[in-house]
């Protein structure tokens, strides 16, 4: 396999600040600290299932941006392409935990490091373009600033002058743009990508159609409009890849206890590539992808669940077994 990296992951790392036990923010207390961030998760997601990737973002000259640097290349990610942005804070994300109702996410990024991500660190890393097989974006980065937009198009641009493929996961936030802008700037980006991951609600808003509960509308959309594969993710009812011939079903894997269900989709990415670069079918990288999701959301905080490939195969091939002696 070498050194050179498989998959090129560009976007915002973030530490994230969870709380400690159920309670509305106002009342929190204590917070655990978390490194976070959806490109980096895929990318330690990836490195934990044997593959090389490498990430492109921008930290802070401070603490929380050495804790990313640190723990991204404890993980084997290769961080040759992080810039260390000594006039910028590293971008921060606090989330309560709630026991009924939705939990709040408040960012702390607006002008952070990540945000101020543009073309000239893409072209930073343009050797490495040469030999990967995926470049992996999310809609979140296009949402973070005008420079940040531009870094996305040129990773695209210089994937398609390389031969290197486009995964793309929409992961839609609300906390930072309207529906119409991220459509505006997410649609083009999704035509245009070999592989498009997204939930219904997702995938209608960037097709520009309404909400069907299954996706498959909306997939089909996106597919005429020129994208390559479309991947439902629908939560505990698993996954639909919609690409050439029938749509491929894949239920979930079920999961005792939810603990987290915050970077099961970037886990989900994570599971799908790693059996495409391992030469799987799209079925088995619909299990990896579930595999990946579910073991990530019975641990709290984004990486910390990220299967190993011993514990990927445990769960998807023999999910009887609970206990190794
Ligand atoms: O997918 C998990 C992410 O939501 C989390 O790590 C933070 O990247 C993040 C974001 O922008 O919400």
């Amino acid at each position: 396999m070498g050194d050179a990296p498989e998959v090129i992951a560009v976007g915002e790392p973030l530490i994230a600040l969870l709380a400690v036990g159920p309670a509305p923010l106002a009342d929190v207390e204590t917070f655990s600290r978390h490194v976070a961030g959806a490109e980096a998760n895929m990318a330690v997601g990836l490195a934990r299932l044997g593959h090389k990737a490498l990430y492109v973002g921008r930290v802070g000259d401070d603490g929380f941006g050495r804790a990313i640097v640190r723990r991204l290349r404890g993980e084997g990610v290769d961080v040759s392409g992080v810039v260390v942005d000594a006039g910028r804070r590293t971008g921060l994300m606090v989330r309560e935990r709630r026991a009924l109702g939705p939990s709040e996410v408040l960012y702390y990024r607006a002008g952070s490091a990540g945000s101020a991500l543009g073309p000239a660190d893409i072209d930073a890393v343009k050797a490495a373009f040469t030999g990967a097989r995926w470049v992996h974006l999310t809609g979140i980065t296009p949402a973070l600033s005008d420079s940040a937009h531009e870094a996305v198009l040129r990773a695209i641009e210089l994937a398609r002058l390389s031969d290197v493929r486009v995964s793309f996961d929409i992961n839609l936030r609300r906390r930072l743009w309207s529906d119409e802008a991220a459509a505006a700037r997410l649609q083009p980006i999704a035509v245009g990508a070999d592989l498009v991951f997204g939930d219904a609600d997702e995938l209608a808003v960037v097709a520009g159609i309404g909400l069907s509960p299954d996706g498959l509308d909306a997939a089909r959309a996106l597919r005429s409009a020129g994208s390559g594969s479309v991947i439902i993710k629908r939560g505990s009812a698993g996954a639909t890849l919609v690409g050439e011939g029938m749509p491929v079903d894949a239920p979930a894997v079920a999961v005792g206890r939810v603990v987290d269900t915050v970077g099961a989709g970037d886990a989900f990415c994570a599971g799908y590539l790693a059996a495409l670069l391992d030469g799987l079918d799209p079925a088995a990288a619909l299990r990896w992808g579930n595999g990946c999701a579910a073991a990530a959301l019975s641990v709290e905080g984004d990486l910390i669940g990220l299967p190993t490939r011993v514990e990927l195969e445990r769960l998807i091939g023999d999910p009887g077994t609970d206990t190794i002696r």
